[in-house]
């Protein structure tokens, strides 16, 4: 008898499991447009024409190569409301011996399947997601086995597993695992930026966008600069692009921040990666190859293979490891609500203004914009993780919870208490004056702590460290700051701390 066969927005892969052994001359496929995943948080609108164009092309890639499929538009007159009732339409359709479905990448829904498996009358089977590099029975095993988990022991797991970058005696290439330390360069113009890709959507995705534009004008963001791919050839082609002119300059650049360009030597392609479109393991080895040609350096080619085989698959590991009582944790009793610069609301603070206004137009920012200004300004603020864990999961292009949730709550925001990164990425104004040139254009001045005038990180920064003293004090990576506090003098503290309580009143007028 045929199975019925679910694909979600983020399973646009042939070789995504559910599809595979499957009979396409027999089984059917289904994939749906539907609100209840379109609006469990207010997903940017480029992120919902990305899934659904993305869809749309890869449901007629599917019926090209012979299988059928029930595909369900968000504006269908019967048009149903969430994917458990799309099935069920489907099954009383037809006869079916069982559902098939890839594990997803959100606790939300993963309940729902279970629900699904546990009240239907007929097998609902849950296959692993295997376009992970690590399977999460051999996360669970490396987790289980160790007191403390961090990222630099999996990743050189994962090395050894893929055998990327290293050589046949089994030693890490150039005689390091890791080349962070040649990686935090500031954009000085020299090197010419990667173009910006072209805007890949045909006819059908411009009256996509349209209805998009209005089912969704109440979502931040805008839709005009699409330039995300869209289907497999067009990631292709980004990937070839990237490969050519950004990953030479991906290393010595990845912790920049510049006003020149939102992207700089970033490869964009987190969004073709997590909605199935590439392969991380041919991205990886694309990389490698290029290494091993001359084109790149072993900085860049190491630093952007530790991303995605390192950072990547830990922090799914770390997701399905702990939820769903990770996406509770507040260790930092953080309960401030998200200030409103991060919705776009006016504000004279350069570098979140520059963050956010790429946010609206291209719903990306790289990761140290992520991490180190729009993670590090909750951070020292004290925001509510849950309030900020919405906000990244909404407003990119690339959020899945398996995947933002331990970057915000844990590696930007504390919020596990250091199960994810043993020390927070708390950061004053400095740091991001170091690495690049957004102070400049700003209205606060960052050589300043306690004055009106004074950039807010600063005092802020020393705020947070106040706050937590008990917990951090002790920590070897941070005794050094905490000596520097105690050597000012009493009244410079109290002026420092009293800047950061006027602040911490004031946010919305900042
Ligand atoms: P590049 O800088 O070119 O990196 C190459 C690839 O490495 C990325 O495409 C991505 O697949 C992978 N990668 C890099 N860093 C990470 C990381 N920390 N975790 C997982 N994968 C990584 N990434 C998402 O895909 N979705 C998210 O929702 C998301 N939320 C984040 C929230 C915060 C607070 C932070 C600090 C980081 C978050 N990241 C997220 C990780 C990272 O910032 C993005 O993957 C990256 O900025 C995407 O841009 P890119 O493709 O140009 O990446
Ligand atoms: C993000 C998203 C959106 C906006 N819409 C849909 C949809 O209508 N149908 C669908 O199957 N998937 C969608 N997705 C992706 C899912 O939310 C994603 O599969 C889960 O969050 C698990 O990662
Ligand atoms: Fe950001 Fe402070 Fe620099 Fe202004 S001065 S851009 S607030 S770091």
């Amino acid at each position: 008898m045929a199975n019925l066969i679910l694909l979600l927005g983020d399973q646009l892969s042939d070789r995504i499991s559910a599809l595979q052994a499957a009979n396409p001359a027999e089984d059917r496929v289904v994939l749906a447009e539907v609100l209840s995943e379109a609006s469990y948080v207010p997903h940017h609108p480029q992120k919902i024409l990305l899934i659904f164009a993305a869809m749309r092309q890869f449901a007629r890639h599917l019926q090209q190569q012979g299988w059928q499929v029930s595909y369900q538009r968000l504006d269908d007159a019967d048009a149903l409301g969430d994917l458990g009732q799309v099935l069920q339409r489907e099954l009383a359709r037809g006869h079916y011996a069982r559902v098939i479905m890839t594990h997803c990448g959100e606790y939300r829904l993963h309940r729902q399947m279970r629900r699904w498996q546990a009240e239907w009358p007929l097998p609902v089977e849950i296959r692993p997601d295997t376009r992970f590099l690590c399977p999460l029975r051999v996360f669970r095993q490396w987790a289980v086995e160790r007191k403390e988990w961090r990222m630099e022991y999996f990743y050189r797991l994962m090395r050894r597993r893929t055998g990327l970058l290293m050589t046949a005696e089994g030693k890490p290439v150039g005689g390091k695992w890791n080349f962070d330390a040649d990686n935090r360069r500031a954009y000085d113009g020299k090197r010419p930026l990667p173009l910006l890709p072209a805007t890949t959507l045909d006819e059908e995705g411009q009256r996509l966008a349209a209805m998009i534009a209005e089912r969704f004008s109440t979502h931040f963001g805008d839709l005009q600069s699409f330039h995300w791919p869209v289907n497999r050839a067009q990631a292709l082609h980004l990937l070839g692009t990237f490969i050519e002119q950004g990953l030479p300059g991906f290393g010595d650049y990845q912790d920049a921040l510049s006003s020149q360009s939102p992207f700089l030597f970033h490869s964009l392609l987190s969004s073709s990666i997590n909605i199935g479109l590439l392969d991380p393991l041919e991205v990886c080895q694309q990389a490698e190859a290029a290494y091993h040609a001359g084109q790149a350096p072993l900085n860049a080619v190491e630093g952007f293979i530790r991303q995605i085989i390192g950072w990547r698959e830990y922090v799914r590991g770390v997701y399905w490891q702990t939820m769903p009582e990770y996406a509770e944790s507040n260790a930092l009793a953080a309960q401030r609500p998200l200030p409103a610069a991060y919705w776009g609301a006016p504000t004279g603070m350069a570098c979140i203004r520059e963050v956010v206004s790429a946010v609206r137009q291209y719903g990306y920012a790289h990761h140290i914009q992520r991490l180190m200004v729009t993670g590090n300004w909750a951070l020292l603020l004290g925001v509510q993780p849950k309030a900020v864990c919405e906000w990244y999961l909404a407003v990119f292009v690339d959020a899945f919870e398996w995947v933002e949730l331990p970057n915000t709550l844990g590696m930007a925001l504390h919020g596990d208490g250091g199960l994810l990164a043993s020390k927070p990425y708390a950061a004053s104004g400095k740091y991001i004056q170091r690495q690049g040139d957004y102070c400049a254009g700003c209205d606060y001045q960052v050589s300043r702590v306690t004055e009106p005038d004074s950039c807010p990180f600063n005092s802020l920064y020393w705020h947070f460290l106040k706050r937590h003293q008990a917990r951090f004090a002790e920590h070897p990576r941070m005794a050094m700051i905490y000596r520097n506090w105690q050597r000012m003098e009493a009244g410079q503290q109290q002026a420092i701390l009293q800047r950061a309580e006027w602040l911490l009143e004031h946010i919305d007028q900042l």
